[in-house]
């Protein structure tokens, strides 16, 4: 049993908000634990944008047992009027006596105002205690309030060699069922996915979250430059919304056809290829604050090249594949001298069955 201190209920408030990883939309995960005399009175956490931050459920249970209690809060309670009223007046409110925060909310409307009002009002405030994991459950909410465009995180099945095919295009499979469980998740856990039209055209896959325990879809979205998405094409289903970006410059007609049949039209620049950033930024606006990148190799590397991939999860499977034309992992020209290219921080390795997962993040993240 661990020693009853600060740290053991804010691990346990921490793990109340990491359950509900991709369950907010573009709010953040929070937790909640309020302790009155060495006893949990209550316990809460965020669960849906636009019902009761962490705090209030925690509250709620607590009801008079806040009165001179401790709020252990994975994120600085709120100070402004949202969706719901301020958290940080509600705890003045409940006369809790002290509270410990994890992080500051990044979100310029909080951003240490929630903490300030408490103080003033003579609460007594902790602020940092397992600060980094607090941070970490939040990266998509962190960069998506910040900057107002999604959280991208490129995810890949490849062989050794970094091919994502053979040389006769035969993908299935590269990984084994652990690590394409694992892709499920994190399916779940992102607020939209993203492909190529080749992709779509090569596999016709459905992009939906199948799971042992059903997960939630996320948003499909298709890059599709001169609108060559079949109607038919299973990403076309009903099971989630699909956006398809797209240029100024393709056909009306192909458009209405599929709009007519389910999808939204995005159009972003001028150009002969989809305008990247522009299309990040108008996803971003729309309240995509996370998108899991899953290819092909085109864009993946036009995506890295335009560093508007923000973490990296790279699924290897022991297999060589070779082949000089084989489909690569990131099909483009990359930089002249290996000190140029892009090298990754904050690498993490996870073992899925015989394959490995490298996580880790590019240098402007
Ligand atoms: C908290 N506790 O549990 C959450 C917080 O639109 P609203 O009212 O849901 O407000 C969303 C904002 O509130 C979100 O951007 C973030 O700044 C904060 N989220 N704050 O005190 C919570 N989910
Ligand atoms: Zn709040």
């Amino acid at each position: 049993m661990d020693v009853l201190n600060d740290e053991y209920y804010m691990r346990l408030a921490l793990q109340l908000a990491e359950g509900a990883t991709g369950q907010t939309g573009v709010n953040p995960v929070v937790g909640c634990v309020v302790v009155k005399d060495g006893r949990i009175v209550g316990m809460g956490a965020h669960l849906k944008r636009g019902e009761a931050h962490a705090e209030v459920h925690a509250l709620n249970m607590a009801g008079e047992q806040a009165e001179g209690a401790t709020a252990y809060v994975t994120l600085e309670p709120c100070s402004h009027h949202g969706a719901t009223p301020p958290c940080c007046d509600r705890l003045i409110k409940e006369k809790v006596s002290r509270v410990v925060v994890a992080t500051t909310d990044p979100n310029p409307l909080v951003a240490g105002r929630g903490i300030e009002k408490l103080r003033e009002r003579g609460i007594t405030v902790e602020v940092g205690l397992l600060g980094a994991q607090a941070k970490a459950m939040n990266e998509a909410f962190n960069h998506h309030i910040v900057k107002r465009r999604p959280f991208v995180t490129l995810k890949t099945a490849l062989t050794l060699d970094g091919r994502i095919a053979t040389h006769t295009g035969h993908s299935k499979w590269i990984t084994g069922p652990d690590a394409r469980e694992a892709v499920h998740t994190l399916r779940h856990r992102h607020a939209a996915i993203m492909v190529g039209v080749e992709t779509v055209l090569a596999d016709d896959p459905e992009l939906t979250t199948r799971l042992s325990v059903p997960g939630l879809h996320p948003v499909r979205i298709v890059v599709d430059s001169r609108l060559r998405l079949p109607g038919t094409a299973r990403v076309m289903n009903n099971a989630a919304p699909t956006i398809v970006l797209t240029t100024e410059s393709a056909d009306a007609a192909v458009a209405e056809r599929l709009t007519s049949a389910g999808a939204e039209i995005v159009r972003c620049g001028s150009g002969s290829r989809v305008d990247l950033p522009e299309a990040m930024r108008k996803l971003g606006e729309r309240g995509i604050s996370s998108i899991l990148l899953e290819g092909g190799g085109v864009l993946n590397g036009a995506m890295l090249q335009a560093e508007l991939v923000d973490k990296l999860m790279l699924f290897y499977a022991p297999l060589i594949v070779g082949g000089e034309g084989s489909p690569s992992a990131f099909a483009f020209r990359g930089p002249e001298a290996m000190s140029a290219a892009y090298r990754l921080h904050g690498v993490k390795l996870e073992t899925y069955g015989v394959d490995w997962c490298v996580t880790g993040y590019p240098a402007w993240t």
